[in-house]
């Protein structure tokens, strides 16, 4: 009996303090990750969508789609595509939106995007690129909005046309939005006093944050 307490004892301490150098281990190498994913985030890019899967959820796991003012009112509409035939780069889809802002009532229609709470104070800029359809034609101008839960930045993007564009909008030019730690959504607007053709479509594609 008074042997097994021994081993007892002795095994216990033993546990004890192989658990807590393990423990200071284990606290030094997430201190040492956390550091080394901290500076990274500066540097690196982190990709929103490039749509290549042709499917939803996004690359950052969130829901997407279009959006319309009043779905009952049928002389406003925007209509989003994965589109294989015309895309950034050599495979995969971009995103087509047609949409319509020719209407006898106030008209704004686009996409919208979840961005899943990304922090992204660490980062400069959010990049897309963006054509016009020659065929339908388009606008070249539209607005693009980035949200928080209690913050709206709005930028207007010009110049669309023919050929793909690599936007980069500095992320400090989102007027109305000042914290940028946790962003829900990113939105694209159409609207009837923007838009220079009130008619047309547009693809987008490669939206990332740099
Ligand atoms: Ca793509
Ligand atoms: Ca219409």
């Amino acid at each position: 009996m008074k042997t097994y307490s021994i081993v007892c004892a002795i095994v216990l301490a033993a546990m004890m303090f192989s658990g807590c150098s393990g423990g200071k281990e284990e606290k030094a190498e997430e201190k040492a990750a956390a550091d080394t994913a901290q500076t990274a985030v500066v540097v690196e890019k982190i990709i929103v969508d490039d749509f290549n899967t042709g499917t939803k959820p996004n690359k950052l796991g969130g829901d997407l789609g279009a959006w319309d003012k009043d779905p009952k009112d049928e002389t406003q509409t925007c209509i989003m595509t994965y589109d294989s035939a015309v895309k950034n780069g050599d495979s995969g889809y971009s995103v087509r939106l047609d949409y319509d802002v020719e209407s006898p009532n106030p008209a704004y229609n686009g996409f919208w995007m979840k961005l899943e709470n990304l922090n992204a104070a660490g980062y400069k800029n959010l990049v897309l690129f963006v054509r016009g359809d020659a065929e339908k034609g388009f606008t070249q101008k539209f607005k693009v909005e980035l949200k928080s839960a209690k913050e709206t930045g709005s930028y207007i993007v010009t110049g669309v046309n023919e050929a793909w564009q690599k936007i980069v909008i500095p992320l400090e030019k989102f007027v109305g939005l000042t914290d940028r730690s946790a962003l829900t959504e990113m939105v694209i607007v159409f609207d009837d006093t923007n838009s220079t053709e009130k008619f047309g479509s547009i693809n987008i594609d490669d939206i990332y944050f740099e």
